[in-house]
């Protein structure tokens, strides 16, 4: 039987329990995923099978009781399908030996096709909709996310190149936000069609920017991105970390779903009055905490958040190799044995 609790709480719809997934739920801190990952000695290799890909999605589901899949891929994936030279080096995360540095090194990447270029994801969403009984949420990286490698090479902390690239050159930056953004919407239309019934964009790295610059450099291209997956059935999330001061000017975004972080606090949120479906907000630095203190900490989220229509349990950011999976297994069933009726809200306090 089909689950739909997820995307009940996606469109603010009432739900039987509060759902739950966790960003970046397949990956090391599993046995299984360790077993299929060192059969690859590339990251991209197990990309392109869609067999295995599939089973990854998979193992949060089987294993832990989520109540939506994450396909299993990265937020470079298209970019090393147009001819980016990325490379995923273990421990640090994506690599770019000749970052960019001017819009003409545009012209080095071929349009993305998805039929063409990423047929294997096509191909493993395709799987997933005929194996899974909950919702498969597709993704993709948002544009300033996908630039600040581009342009810094690799991770950074304070994303100076991305940002002087930005003040410095503000006609070359549109030109690779609109370039990045028709790429992230074909994409994500064809894990649509392909069968995901939900669709994230991962913007992790956006926090770094204030209001204004969000407003002037970064929204315009959101709205765009959003309004172009309004033509579909999917509904739609946001994702930053770090981005509490960002929400309201997500909220005035056509777009279903807002993430918030441990930074700020469900008590704010809800006193935000947003329009929106919102999930967080768990630290997944207490999931290493002992469990009555990590069930102490979840409970406080639920009674804060739990009555709220539109609400799904996640994790601040993505979980690392070191969590322990039985414990992520007594979380899971501790929210969903959260009496959501129990009407705690904090404005009756
Ligand atoms: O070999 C490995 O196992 C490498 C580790 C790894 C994995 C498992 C990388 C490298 N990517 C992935 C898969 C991945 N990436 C998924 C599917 C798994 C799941 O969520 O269940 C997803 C959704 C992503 C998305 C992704 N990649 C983001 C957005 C989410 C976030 O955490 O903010 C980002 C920023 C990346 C870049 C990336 N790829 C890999 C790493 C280690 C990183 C982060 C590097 C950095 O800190 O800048």
């Amino acid at each position: 039987m089909f689950h739909d609790t997820f995307l009940k709480a996606c469109r603010q719809e009432p739900v039987s329990r509060i759902p739950v997934w966790y960003m970046r739920q397949a990956g090391r801190y599993q046995a299984e995923y360790r077993v299929i990952r060192a059969q690859h000695h590339n990251f991209f290799d197990l990309c392109r099978d869609p067999e295995l890909c599939a089973r990854v999605t998979r193992l949060p589901v089987e294993h832990l009781g989520v109540d939506a899949a994450i396909l299993f891929s990265d937020i470079m994936t298209p970019l090393k399908a147009r001819g980016l030279d990325v490379e995923l080096v273990e421990g640090t995360g994506p690599v770019i030996r000749h970052p960019f540095r001017r819009a003409h090194d545009l012209s080095s990447l071929r349009t993305l096709d998805p039929d063409r270029d990423l047929q294997y994801v096509i191909e493993t969403v395709k799987l997933l909709h005929s194996q899974l009984s909950v919702p498969l949420i597709g993704f993709a990286g948002a544009p300033f996310t996908l630039a600040s490698y581009m342009i810094e090479g690799g991770p950074s902390k304070n994303y100076h190149l991305t940002k002087g690239f930005m003040y410095t050159h503000p006609d070359d930056w549109q030109a690779l936000m609109e370039d990045l953004a028709a790429m992230t919407v074909s994409y994500l239309k064809a894990q649509i069609a392909a069968g995901a019934q939900a669709v994230q964009v991962f913007d992790s790295w956006v926090g770094a920017l204030g209001a204004e610059d969000y407003r002037t450099f970064i929204a315009p291209v959101m709205r765009n991105i959003f309004t172009a997956l309004r033509q579909t059935d999917a509904v739609t999330l946001y994702f930053a970390a770090g981005a509490g001061h960002l929400l309201k000017e997500w909220d005035k975004l056509p777009v279903d779903v807002l993430s918030f972080d441990w930074r700020t606090s469900p008590q704010f949120i809800r006193g935000m009055h947003l329009s929106k479906a919102v999930q967080g907000n768990l630290d997944p630095s207490m999931l290493l905490a002992p469990f009555p203190l990590l069930k102490e900490r979840t409970r406080q989220i639920l009674d804060v958040m739990g009555c709220r229509p539109g609400f799904i349990f996640n994790l601040g950011h993505g979980l690392f190799p070191e969590v322990d999976e039985q414990q992520l297994k007594r979380l899971t069933d501790f929210i969903h044995q959260y009496p959501i009726y129990k009407e705690r809200s904090y404005e009756d306090e």
